[in-house]
């Protein structure tokens, strides 16, 4: 496509689709035209990739996922349709300001972190790596809310990225399915004996799908997400519009739209809000009928799903998906019990994000009979066929048989979606190697132990397009020439930059890169949030959800313990290395310590960067609403990557991993995914510190006392009583008084004991940084050996070890 086919398709558009002309044209509507002409280029080779997947009947992979953290669409769809340079020039040519219009684009925030993004990585490895494949989820109106501090404490806005229309999505009205709740059901006998049951919903709505484009990178293959929005079903409104209340009809409309309203912000604990539990459902049902009919309802037809199809669960939100498949199998398609659950148990499988125990999702009874009548039914018959089996097999053990009951009993009666979704699955992984042993050995321990061969690993991945290519253009430039670029589909060549770590003109390069990208963040943070930072400093940056398990407080104390001996003339401050310490953290809305940590942090940083006494060598910097957006700028600028989780409790991390890929090194814990990168990165080449798992446990099972930590410890004393004198709250001591006494008489998570651990790997660091030819030679490493952490090396562990499912690459 030439530039000025392309300029001219873009006013056609312009004209044709917005009704206005380049003299009349609002920003939104140059946006739209600039997005439609990009995507016009994908459309063919979106089609291509269906029929061919179609013809071939290949086994497809179906996400499913409440959350897709995708970030700006536009940079994506450029980078994959090869168009960035001609779309540029064709905007130029017009006399407009390319990145004045990419920047309109409100990012879809479908997410809310960790989960959430990695679904988005993977929908693009899998496109990438010609694998037939369909993420599943829900079109929320309003995504993660937008955080803004309101003296100092975080304040949530509605998130409206569809307020002026989404250019990426082709909507589907007309092959909408039925999603029914409530109601009850009765039970027959058949001819030859068996239950028949029929369940009469009492209400309904309609699941309407919106289709995305997911193009692969380096290849024809563009494959589909496709993302569901409630409307009410015209039957229900017409049942209520004909008994003549106009009124009551028109609310039925808003009650079944509530359904896709908002993305639930909660990141790790679920709340057990009704609304969710229908989202879940409401989503899966819809991607089910949606990929079961495209298999076919024949009795024939069904039995061939296992070679057709395979379903992964993104955490347990979709876990209603296995008694649903089993619902419409026996219920609908008359297929016996036994058979439908050897169906159900192969086409399932699913991946667990968590340690904690808060965040395994439970629903009440009540509340999932009363939803989902005949679901509750079918869970009760799968737990009661599965301690059959286990009673058999291990007899006399019936604590065993409690604790591994899908219901748990006390403190409510409840189903664990954790344990159906093992028994229902073939496979169930973690998504790092220690994260894996912990599920193992701890989590999930009787499931192992009754099916060892279920458990499996696979480390979590980034996309090396949206993360180093896209993200990072001076260090993607400077790879390619040392390289060629076959490194952004095959990140384990980023190898070859091995021997150039010990190369000086490299390494100056490779500075020179960084220091960019410091200029370019610098100059985003001035604009977005009139925050001044010097590219001369060190920036070490903390950007992660607002949880105490990740031990933001820890590196606010590390900071606090420096102001502290400043004033108390410990040290000259002069000596300190400038540093800029970088914070991007949303708090869930219900999560009132982690909002108490936010203002801390706030006020901290208030009363430091104005301290003249520091002479601006250091200064926190927050900005508010981190986001994928602000992340692709930030991540290629960062010195030193904080992952400063306790032992145990981080599954894995991917924003670790992104760092890394961009030259910084890590200051971590051997938790998550950290422990794998420090092996392959050396541990020359990454800062150490903290107690082990095993540690923890020992410490936390002999009775941690925090408070011995606080008084053995002056410099943490020292940074405590700082903070509790007032110092930062204008001498109000009661302000923090919760994060204080926490910290004191309960710190569930052990930041005390690391503290001087902490401390010490940051006084490496800081000596480390002052040599800054070794330090680059180390951040090199870091990139070089890095590879690993593809999102493509881990769909590829996905398929060896999961999927099966072969590659339909286009002709
Ligand atoms: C882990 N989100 C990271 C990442 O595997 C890991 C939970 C409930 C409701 C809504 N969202 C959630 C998570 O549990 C989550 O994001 N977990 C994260 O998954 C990808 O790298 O360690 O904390």
């Amino acid at each position: 496509m030439t530039v000025e086919t392309f300029s001219s398709d873009f006013i056609a558009r312009l004209r044709h689709s917005r009704g206005v002309d380049l003299e009349t044209a609002s920003q939104n509507d140059l946006y739209s035209a600039l997005a439609w002409t990009v995507r016009k280029n994908l459309i063919d080779r979106w089609l291509e990739t269906k029929k061919t997947q179609a013809a071939q009947k290949a086994k497809v992979v179906a996400y499913l996922s409440a959350e897709y953290l995708l970030g700006a669409q536009l940079n994506n769809m450029l980078l994959a349709s090869g168009l960035e340079q001609t779309a540029r020039d064709a905007m130029a040519s017009l006399g407009l300001d390319f990145d004045k219009l990419a920047s309109v684009e409100v990012e879809p925030g479908l997410g809310n972190g960790g989960l959430g993004r990695l679904a988005a990585c993977f929908v693009d490895s899998l496109a990438t790596l010609d694998i037939p494949a369909i993420g599943y989820g829900i079109r929320y109106q309003h995504g993660i809310f937008r955080q803004t501090f309101v003296d100092g404490r975080q304040a949530e806005q509605p998130d409206n990225w569809l307020e002026l229309g989404s250019p990426w999505e082709l909507p589907h009205p007309e092959a909408s399915v039925t999603v029914r709740f409530g109601g009850s059901v009765a039970h027959a006998t058949s001819a030859t004996g068996e239950d028949v049951a029929t369940w009469t919903p009492s209400w309904e709505v309609e699941a309407v799908p919106y289709n995305y484009l997911v193009p692969g990178y380096g290849t024809a293959n563009v494959n589909s997400l496709r993302l569901w929005s409630a409307r009410a079903t015209q039957s229900f409104d017409l049942q209520i519009f004909n008994s003549g209340d106009y009124e009551a009809a028109v609310r039925a409309q808003t009650f079944a739209e509530n359904i896709s309203q908002v993305l639930y912000p909660e990141d790790s604990t679920p709340q057990g809000k009704e609304l969710r539990l229908q989202q879940q459902y409401f989503f899966v049902a819809a991607s089910l009928r949606d990929m079961i009919e495209q298999v076919g309802t024949s009795l024939d037809a069904l039995r061939t799903l296992p070679e057709r199809v395979v379903f992964q669960l993104n955490d347990t939100h979709p876990v209603i998906a296995i008694p649903e498949l089993m619902r419409l199998l026996v219920d609908e398609y008359s297929v016996a019990w036994d058979e439908a659950w050897d169906i159900t148990r192969s086409v399932f499988n699913y991946t667990c994000h968590t340690l904690l125990p808060e965040a395994l999702e439970v629903w009440p009874v009540e509340l999932l009979g009363r939803l989902l009548p005949r679901h509750m039914e079918i869970i009760f018959r799968i737990n009661d066929d599965f301690i059959a089996e286990l009673r058999e097999q291990r007899p006399h053990d019936e604590l065993l048989v409690r604790r591994m009951s899908i219901i748990q009993e006390q403190p409510l009666r409840a189903v664990r979606m954790a344990h159906l979704a093992t028994i229902g699955s073939t496979k169930v992984n973690g998504v790092a190697a220690l994260h894996s042993e912990l599920l193992k050995d701890k989590v999930l321990v009787d499931f192992s132990n009754l099916w060892p061969g279920k458990f499996t690993n696979v480390t979590n991945g980034v996309t090396p397009r949206r993360f180093v290519k896209l993200a990072n253009p001076g260090l993607s430039s400077l790879i390619d020439e040392a390289i060629g670029t076959g490194w952004v589909k095959d990140l384990s060549e980023l190898r070859q930059l091995e021997p150039l770590a010990e190369d000086a003109e490299f390494r100056a390069r490779f500075r020179d890169v960084k220091y960019a990208n410091k200029v370019r963040f610098a100059k985003v943070l001035q604009e977005r949030d009139g925050i001044e930072v010097s590219p001369d400093a060190i920036f070490d940056v903390m950007v992660k959800r607002l949880h105490e398990y990740k031990r933001q407080m820890l590196k606010l104390l590390h900071v606090v313990s420096l102001y502290d001996r400043v004033l108390k003339g410990d040290f000259d401050p002069t000596t300190l290395t400038k540093r800029v310490v970088l914070f991007g953290a949303k708090a869930a809305p219900g999560y009132l310590m982690a909002k108490e940590i936010i203002a801390l942090i706030n006020a901290v940083g208030k009363t430091i960067n104005s301290d003249p006494r520091l002479d601006g060598r250091l200064r926190i910097a927050f900005p508010a609403n981190y986001n994928v957006t602000l992340a692709e700028k930030l991540i290629p600028a960062a010195d030193v990557s904080e992952q400063i989780s306790l032992a145990g409790k981080e599954a894995s991390g991917t924003g670790n991993m992104k760092f890394a890929l961009n030259g910084a090194l890590t200051i971590g814990t051997l938790d998550g995914a950290n422990v794998e990168i420090r092996e392959l990165v050396g541990e020359d080449n990454f800062f150490l510190f903290g107690l082990t798992e095993p540690e923890v446990e020992q410490l936390q099972s002999a009775g941690y006392q925090s408070a011995k930590y606080y008084e053995s410890n002056p410099a943490l004393r020292g940074a405590i009583d700082l903070i509790a004198s007032g110092a930062f709250s204008n001498g109000d001591r009661s302000a923090f008084e919760r994060v204080v006494s926490d910290l004191l008489w309960h710190d569930r998570f052990l930041v005390l004991a690391d503290f001087e651990s902490y401390i010490e790997a940051q006084s490496t660091l800081e000596s480390a940084y002052a040599d800054q030819d070794a330090w680059s030679r180390a951040a090199v490493l870091n990139v070089a050996r890095s590879g690993f952490f593809s999102s493509d090396r881990s769909i590829r562990d996905y398929l060896d070890r999961i999927w099966h499912a072969p590659a339909v690459p286009l002709r």
